[in-house]
């Protein structure tokens, strides 16, 4: 399943490294895809939309409904 998740509190990669790592603590398989310019990140993974909003959360970062 592809998730798409807009991230506004990105702003460069160390962001995007730790938005990765979080992403990996719900699903370790998951593909992470993100682009920085629109803040789009782009996931393939078979844990649900919460969960990763959650994970990206508590790694302090702003998820965009
Ligand atoms: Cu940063």
């Amino acid at each position: 399943m592809t998730i798409k998740l807009t991230v506004s509190s990105m702003v460069c990669d160390a962001c995007a490294n730790s938005v990765t790592k979080a992403i990996h603590t719900v699903d370790s398989d998951a593909t992470v895809n993100i682009d920085l310019n629109t803040k789009v990140v782009t996931v393939e993974a078979t844990a649900s939309e919460s969960a990763l909003r959650a994970a990206i959360a508590k790694a302090g970062h702003t998820t965009e409904s």
